[in-house]
């Protein structure tokens, strides 16, 4: 059995990460994996156990426990692997966000995939939040509104920032400044995917 690569992609709501991954997923060959959503997706079916437990933490701008994430995510990468064997490179974006997360990967995942590197993107809490405010003129996500970004705003800083931190310091981090133009910050991937 092949092991998946993974590429952990993080950074503040509204940093880009899901128009980037996009963007690399054209270009090289990698399957996109958003944590964020694998969770909408599980909230909005009706047969799930967890719809009203993902909505409640989704509009507390909170972290849902891990065992609901990380059975999306193994679900969603044995799928893919099951379609296509070659397929077993992956971003993972917005995943792993907070201790808890990072306990139960390593448990659940412990030796079944190569964590390659992350991608942090770089962004100022004001851009993301004007990023997600104009967004949510037409997104239709119920927590891109002023209020509900304060709280994941502090939350990625209390509980996202030091998981990369921690990457950061075992020298696995790529950090790219995610403010500029879609084009420019993936001028940089490109250097860094062809690593
Ligand atoms: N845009 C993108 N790049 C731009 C650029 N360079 N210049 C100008 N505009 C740019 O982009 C956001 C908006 O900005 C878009 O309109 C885009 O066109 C524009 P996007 O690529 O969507 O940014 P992204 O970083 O993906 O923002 P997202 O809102 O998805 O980030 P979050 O991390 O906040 O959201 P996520 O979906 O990952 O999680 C949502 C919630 O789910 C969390 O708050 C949490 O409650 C829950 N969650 C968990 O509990 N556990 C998980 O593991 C994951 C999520
Ligand atoms: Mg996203």
């Amino acid at each position: 059995m092949v092991k998946p690569q993974v590429v952990f992609v993080l950074g503040g709501p509204g940093a880009g990460k899901g128009t980037q991954c996009a963007r690399i997923v054209e270009s090289y060959s990698y399957t996109h994996l958003s944590a964020g959503d694998l969770l909408r997706e599980e909230r909005s079916r009706k047969e799930s156990e967890f719809g009203e437990l993902i909505d409640n933490y989704i509009k507390e701008g909170k972290i849902v426990p891990v065992e609901i994430t990380i059975n999306l995510l193994k679900k969603a990468m044995d799928e893919t692997m099951k379609v296509d064997e070659k397929s077993f490179r992956f971003l993972i974006d917005g995943f792993p966000r907070n201790e808890d997360n990072l306990r139960g990967w390593n448990k659940v995942m412990d030796g079944k995939a190569n964590d390659k590197f992350v991608l942090f993107f770089d962004c100022s809490n004001e851009v993301c939040i004007d990023r997600c405010l104009e967004r949510g003129k037409s997104s239709g996500r119920t927590d891109d509104n002023r209020e509900i970004l304060e709280k994941r705003i502090q939350t990625y800083l209390q509980s996202t920032r030091p998981i990369i931190k921690q990457y950061e310091q075992q020298g696995k981090v790529h950090t790219v400044d995610a403010s500029r133009s879609v084009d420019e910050v993936f001028a940089d991937y490109r250097l860094i995917f062809r690593i």
